[in-house]
């Protein structure tokens, strides 16, 4: 399960501008990339979003005396490790990315510095026509797969409707969570509303299969602070429980719906990464 990280390089978290600012990241070139190879040049802008500040999921800033992290390892209920091995805390006392440079220093927009949890629920079933005969394409002669994609808020791009783990919550329950409140928009449902939404995806949710634990090429990465994730397949094959659920767009998603599997997708982070392995999971169209 633990990826082999080393040979990892991220690109999502390099280009341009940084996400809802108008910070423009430091150029870092392919090769300048890992912390092991020099770049005298490099002088990265420093960046935490305001709207941390005070927040309660967020740390304070590494200065404050109080703050005293428990590195590379479960702190109270925040999970300080990461899925990449232990990481290196710099001689100011910051942790550093795992896979490097950034062109940012700061935590952007991300609440803590090192590994910021999250957990992505990649829900599928098959493609099929209007007799509920599965679609074969022609080209591979494999079926079609389709799963549920949301569309942020905050860039409008298509994505996996995942979300971070919250202090104490297990992987599984953050992976239903997220899926209620993003594509079925339970936030916006009353306690007897949630409770039978609950019902309805809850045996469902029981039988996921978890296929990648580690670091996203996500684009609020920055030098000190990045996003890892737990992803896990949740896969409707005879289309007949969740796949016939209607999608509902909730909390940080603009919408929510089916989406047919296309190895051109322009997906968030690097989700198309964990969309192409659950197709070599399904043995399905690529
Ligand atoms: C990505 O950000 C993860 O893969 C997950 O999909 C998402 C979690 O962040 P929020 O959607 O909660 O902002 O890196």
């Amino acid at each position: 399960m633990r990826n082999k990280f080393i040979r990892m390089m991220h690109y999502k978290c390099r280009q341009g501008i940084y996400p809802s600012s108008n910070v423009k990241r430091f150029e870092v070139p392919e090769d300048k990339v890992p912390w092991n190879v020099d770049y005298p040049e490099y002088e990265p802008v420093k960046y935490t979003a305001s709207v941390l500040k005070g927040k309660p999921w967020a740390d304070p800033e590494i200065e404050e005396v109080s703050f005293k992290p428990n590195w590379n390892s479960f702190d109270e209920k925040v999970n300080r490790k990461s899925f990449t091995g232990d990481y290196v805390i710099n001689e100011e006392g910051y942790p550093l990315n795992p896979v490097g440079r950034t062109g940012i220093i700061g935590r952007g927009l991300l609440g803590r510095w090192g590994p910021n949890h999250a957990a992505d629920p990649i829900v599928t079933r098959w493609k099929r026509n209007t007799t509920g005969a599965l679609e074969i394409d022609k080209t591979t002669d494999k079926p079609i797969l389709q799963f549920v994609a949301i569309q942020r808020r905050d860039s409008g791009e298509w994505a996996i409707p995942g979300g971070m783990v919250d202090p104490g919550e297990t992987i599984s329950a953050t992976l239903k969570r997220e899926f209620m409140e993003e594509a079925m928009n339970s936030l916006e449902k009353d306690d007897i509303g949630k409770e039978e939404l609950e019902c309805s995806i809850k045996e469902f949710f029981e039988k996921g299969e978890e296929f990648y634990e580690g670091y996203v090429d996500d684009p609020r990465n920055t030098d000190n602070a990045w996003m890892e994730t737990v992803a896990s397949n949740f896969h409707d094959e005879h289309g007949s429980t969740v796949g016939q659920i209607t999608l509902t767009a909730g909390d940080d998603a603009r919408n929510a719906k089916w989406m047919t599997v296309d190895r051109n997708l322009n997906l968030y982070a690097n989700h198309i990464e964990f969309i192409k392995r659950t197709v070599r999971k399904r043995n399905a169209h690529w």
